[in-house]
């Protein structure tokens, strides 16, 4: 049955709130044959994500996605089946209204920020009365199986195994992307926000007795790493090398081909949300850059998700992982940190894979919502 979807999506900063419902919208299309209008409040970041979109545009087709530029101005329009407003956005009131009038009345759901917080389990998948006489679930990502689980395309673990034993490809990738590291370097990817300690990280990298080759998309964290090389207007493309230490700049990448960077890395920096759950994909070792907020409230999810994690982790390296982890996210001098983690790289390498591999069990986050319909239905 083919049913109709909207996704309404406010874009609060960065790339993270389109990243996920474009992802969302890319997945329901493809993989279960819906019709989606996905509502972008702001499509600059849109645009970055999806080469040849077009920002200005009120309506444009993406990928199967009937894209649609959100305007404030919000003239009503049939609501789909399906209506999901992303991180708690506000629907133009007119289109409760519209929803309301609308028999049968569309399934409603709120999709929740990622959280791997004990409460969550709790709230997914409730209902709540609206004032407009319509009940809205809460629908909320997560890691443990009483959750919606988390954004997963199908085959994307065996993409990932089969690009993993095809050094060929691999070498092509980064080619493309003018990415030629010296044999025994340690690849590595940083997308992070701002940081005042980065200094501290890039040194010890720098002195260390192995080559490592870093890639930096272009974003927030170059002005940090050009204050540590003592150099003004990086851009994509720029190589500088400190000792042991290359740091290579590289453009921002279709999705799919961030994917890719994050596989061919043995070691990766990422933020926000989604490029998070992405590492997890890659099954690779990573520090998780957490999206600040202001009452703090991220460091209980800092710390929930790392007592998730540290699960079949050695005491020591779980305890190396947390104390990295915090240096990170605390902005703190990383000196100690990471020369504690480094001792551990095998076991966090090999436990990056099963936690991976264990979360992949679970259905993905697409299908969970397809199945929450049909059982509302
Ligand atoms: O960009 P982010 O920091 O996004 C968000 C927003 O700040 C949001 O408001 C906040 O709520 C959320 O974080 C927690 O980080 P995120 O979520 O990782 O999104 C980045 C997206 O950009 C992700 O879809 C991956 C994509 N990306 C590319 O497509 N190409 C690239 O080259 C890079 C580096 C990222």
């Amino acid at each position: 049955m083919k049913a109709s979807w909207d996704i309404f999506c406010t874009v609060v900063d960065n790339f993270g709130d389109v990243g996920v419902t474009l992802r969302l919208a890319r997945q329901l299309v493809a993989e279960h044959d819906m019709s989606v209008r996905l509502w972008i409040d702001d499509l600059t970041a849109f645009a970055r994500l999806c080469p040849g979109a077009d920002a200005q545009a009120a309506q444009q087709w993406r990928e199967g996605i009937d894209v649609r530029f959100w305007a404030k101005d919000w003239q009503p329009v049939e609501p789909a089946d399906v209506v999901i407003e992303a991180f708690g956005c506000h629907l133009p009131p007119t289109q409760i209204d519209a929803m309301k009038a609308r028999d049968p009345k569309p399934l409603w759901l709120n999709l929740d920020y990622l959280s791997a917080e004990e409460w969550v389990t709790g709230c997914h998948g409730l209902p709540s009365l609206q004032s407009s006489g319509i009940q809205k679930f809460f629908f909320f990502p997560g890691f443990r199986p009483t959750t919606g689980g988390l954004l997963r395309e199908a085959g994307l673990i065996e993409r990932r195994h089969a690009f993993e034993q095809n050094p060929a490809a691999q070498q092509a990738f980064l080619a493309d992307l003018g990415v030629y590291p010296q044999s025994q370097a340690r690849l590595m990817s940083l997308f992070a926000y701002e940081h005042a300690g980065l200094g501290s990280w890039l040194e010890r990298l720098a002195a260390d007795a192995q080559t490592t080759h870093l890639l930096v998309p272009e974003g927030r964290i170059l002005g940090d790493v050009e204050r540590w090389l003592g150099v003004e207007g990086l851009r994509a493309g720029a190589l500088q090398v400190r000792d042991s230490l290359t740091i290579q700049v590289l453009p921002f990448v279709r999705q799919e081909d961030y994917d890719r960077l994050l596989w061919c890395c043995a070691f990766n920096v990422v933020r926000g949300e989604d490029s998070f759950v992405r590492a997890q994909w890659a099954g690779r070792p990573m520090i998780w850059h957490i999206y600040e907020q202001d009452d703090d409230a991220h460091w209980a999810k800092l710390d929930a998700f790392l007592e998730l994690y540290r699960a079949g982790l050695s005491d020591a390296a779980g305890q190396a992982l947390t104390q990295m982890w915090r240096n990170w996210n605390a902005a703190e001098d990383m000196t100690h940190s990471w020369d504690a983690l480094e001792k551990h790289r095998s076991e966090l390498a090999n436990h990056a894979e099963r936690w991976c591999l264990e979360r992949a069990l679970q259905d993905d986050l697409t299908t969970a919502l397809v199945h929450f319909y049909r059982n509302w239905l």
